[in-house]
C-alpha cells in the first residue's frame, strides 16, 4: 500500500428492494473498486427510518477503507456504485433509497462544499452510523474529540438490531 493512502469510513444504507442484498453487494463493489482497499466492515444493522416514518426500516453498515483517491475521486466512485445499484436521486429530502453511500470521515480532512461535506453531517447523532463505526473502530476519536465507543455507549442503540450473519 503506498504511504499516501487515506483511511476513510463509509456509511452504507438501504431500505428499498432487498436491503440486505443491496448492502452486501455494495460492500463487494467497494472491495473490487480500483484504488480502494476494504479493511473492515461492520455487521449489518436493522434500524428504524430517521426522518419521515412512512418508509421501510433501513439496513445499515459501515466500512473502513484505505484509498489513494482523494475525497472527491472517492465520492465519484461511490456515486457510480450507487447508480449501479439503481439509485435514482430523488428530490424528496430524506426519502427511501435503494443504496446510500456516504463518506463519513476521510483521514482528518474537513471539507465543506455543495457536493461534499466531511465529516458527514449528523455523524455523531445517528445511532445507525455511530454503533457500526464503534464496532470496527472503537478507539477512533471523532472530530468533536470524543471516542466513538463512548458515544455509542451513550446512544439509544436499542433501536438498532444487529443482523445475524448467515
Ligand atoms: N434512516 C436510517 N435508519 N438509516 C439510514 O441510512 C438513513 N438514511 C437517510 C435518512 C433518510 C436520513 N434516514 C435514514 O438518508
Amino acid at each position: 500500500m503506498p504511504s499516501d493512502n487515506h483511511r476513510a469510513f463509509i456509511g452504507i444504507g438501504s431500505n428499498q428492494g432487498d436491503p440486505v442484498f443491496q448492502v452486501r453487494s455494495a460492500i463487494k463493489a467497494i472491495a473490487q473498486a480500483a484504488d480502494i482497499s476494504l479493511e473492515q466492515t461492520s455487521s449489518l444493522y436493522l434500524s428504524p427510518p430517521m426522518g419521515p416514518s412512512d418508509q421501510p426500516n433501513y439496513v445499515n453498515a459501515v466500512a473502513m477503507i484505505s484509498t489513494s483517491h482523494d475525497s472527491f475521486q472517492l465520492l465519484t466512485c461511490l456515486q457510480g456504485i450507487e447508480r449501479d445499484h439503481g439509485r435514482i436521486r430523488s428530490i424528496k429530502r430524506w426519502g427511501p433509497r435503494t443504496l446510500d453511500l456516504d463518506i463519513l470521515l476521510f483521514g482528518t480532512e474537513s471539507i465543506d462544499t455543495e457536493t461534499l461535506r466531511i465529516p458527514h453531517e449528523g455523524l455523531t447523532e445517528r445511532p445507525f452510523v455511530v454503533v457500526p463505526l464503534s464496532e470496527i473502530a472503537p478507539d477512533l476519536t471523532l472530530p468533536n474529540g470524543e471516542c466513538v465507543s463512548d458515544l455509542a455507549a451513550r446512544m439509544q442503540s436499542q433501536t438498532l438490531t444487529r443482523l445475524r450473519e448467515d
